[in-house]
């Protein structure tokens, strides 16, 4: 392990937070989700997502990304999304941006470049589509490109007006697109979409879900046949479309999608979304993945979004965007490279350190699955960042889930929740919260706890371990992992 943390606090660009990391080596691409390390894809397709926080999971622990709000019309009406609001396809419904013009956008932008070094994308995500709202989308990407040539541009769209804009995309250099598809079969769709606008007037029912059907499988092929990389995020509706997600993502596997990111309905009545005046609730996290686990092979499957806000700037699972509002931003501003440079070189030394540290944990772990037969763990993790164990238990606000089992250590999921420690205090509520949010979770890891919550976790049988303080996650997963196949069960303690 290298002194990483401490060069890190040298450069005086502090940690980076948020969710951690994934699978090694020893299940399938599709299984472990998102890809981890260069040799998961050829090497041209690393280098274009080693830095983009939501199309490589390695590279969420250490790069950014930031939204702006900049195209707010809409060509369609989903059941799940009121227009008072962002658009719910690609970020949390409920929420509302502050709306921006191309050239605010720009100066935004720079503006979070000279301060949030970790910053390496920019996507338009709503509210409203930006492949409809084309002009302003358009224009903002040129005005970004121009001062900021290596930030990576990201589109989260519809699809319905997305098959005329893709040469476009293609020459303003936006190499990643998001295409919202929520269902291949009309019928489903009719259930989702109300109306959609198209050449010129309003189309309801089967013949809208059928045109929006085909013009989002039309986008994903010419995507596809101009190389850019693809996710598509699929909202999981109960009772809609649950059991009908894996013909969904066979088909956009088949038109060449990289990544396929199920996403769980959020639905509360104050939102005012048809889907939440009629009651119908969001997944559970179990339905969430049971859904995943329907979609046995082809693209790759996102775990690790975190239905981010229209305007978020920051690590996917913070947003900073406060910090940067309109009124807060310089009138003139240009871009000064010196801290993302420290910050990408610093970056450099810490990924290669952190992988061989996984690829030795993975091999712990396979030793400990088949010499000792330990049984499979479940683990939450509490950190800040940089995929180490550095955050109380007290003080977490989302732990990051694993699986560890003679295969290796796998990235499961983030799970949000209220922090237990405040003003000193432990809020007993929150305690119940977390055991039920954990209540499929053997063992925590966290950098310290205290007498109290430990004792109760463990009546509700989770241990809680804070032996491995500022250990990167997976090297310590692997070490409790092997314990617990000694014969005295120590487990980590
Ligand atoms: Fe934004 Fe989306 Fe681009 Fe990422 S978010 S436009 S692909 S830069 Fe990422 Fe946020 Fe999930 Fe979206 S975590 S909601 S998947
Ligand atoms: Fe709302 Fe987005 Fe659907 Fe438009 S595409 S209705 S903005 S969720």
């Amino acid at each position: 392990m290298s002194a990483d943390v401490i060069r890190l606090a040298d450069l005086k660009i502090g940690s980076p937070r948020g969710p951690r990391r994934p699978a090694k080596g020893g299940c399938s691409a599709a299984a472990c989700g998102a890809p981890a390390k260069p040799e998961d894809v050829p090497a041209a397709t690393w280098a274009k997502i080693q830095d983009h926080p939501c199309f490589a999971e390695e590279a969420h622990h250490y790069f950014a990304r930031m939204h702006v709000a900049v195209a707010p019309a809409c060509n369609m009406q989903c059941n799940y999304c009121n227009r008072r609001y962002d658009c719910a396809n690609e970020s949390r419904p409920g929420v509302v941006s502050e709306r921006l013009t191309p050239d605010e956008a720009a100066r935004k932008v720079i503006a979070v470049a000279n301060e949030v070094p970790q910053l390496a994308v920019l996507g338009i995500a709503g509210p409203g589509d930006g492949a409809y709202d084309w002009a302003r989308t358009k224009a903002t990407f040129e005005r970004v490109h121009a001062e900021l040539p290596d930030l990576k541009l990201c589109l989260s769209t519809n699809g319905l007006a997305l098959p005329e804009r893709v040469d476009e995309l293609k020459e303003m250099n936006v190499a990643h697109v998001t295409v919202t598809i929520n269902m291949v079969d009309p019928a489903v769709g009719a259930a989702i979409y109300p109306w959609i606008f198209y050449q010129g007037r309003r189309r309801t029912g089967l013949e809208a879900a059928r045109i929006l059907h085909e013009r989002q499988m039309e986008s994903l092929e010419r995507l596809a046949a101009a190389d850019i990389l693809v996710k598509v995020n699929s909202v999981l509706i109960p009772g809609i479309n649950e059991a009908h997600m894996a013909d969904v993502h066979a088909a956009v596997t088949a038109r060449g999608a990289f990544l396929h990111n199920i996403m769980p309905l959020i639905s509360a009545p104050e939102h005012g979304t048809a889907f939440g005046l009629e009651g119908r609730r969001g997944p559970t996290a179990a339905e969430l993945q049971e859904a995943q686990a329907s979609c046995g092979g082809g693209a790759r499957l996102m775990r690790h979004c975190r239905q981010c806000r229209a305007d978020a700037v920051g690590m996917l699972g913070e947003d900073r965007g406060q910090e940067f509002t309109l009124d807060q931003l310089p009138d003139e501003v240009s871009f000064d490279p010196t801290e993302r440079d420290a910050y990408r070189a610093w970056v450099e030394v810490e990924r290669a350190d952190r992988r061989e540290a996984a690829a030795a944990a993975d091999a712990e772990a396979g030793t400990a699955g088949a010499t000792a037969a330990a049984p499979p763990l479940r683990v939450a993790v509490c950190t800040k960042g940089g995929g180490r164990i550095n955050a109380h238990f007290g003080k977490t606000e989302e732990f990051q889930i694993y699986d560890v089992d003679a295969d290796g250590v796998r990235f499961v999921a983030p799970r949000r929740i209220d922090t237990y420690c405040v003003g000193g205090r432990g809020d007993e509520k929150v305690m119940a919260a977390i055991k039920d949010a954990l209540a499929d979770v053997q063992m925590i890891l966290c950098e310290r706890i205290g007498k109290r919550p430990r004792r109760e976790l463990a009546v509700a049988g989770i241990a809680a371990v804070d032996a491995f303080p500022l250990a990167y996650i997976e090297t310590a997963i692997a070490a409790v992992y092997a314990r617990t196949g000694r014969a005295d069960g120590t487990a980590g303690a």
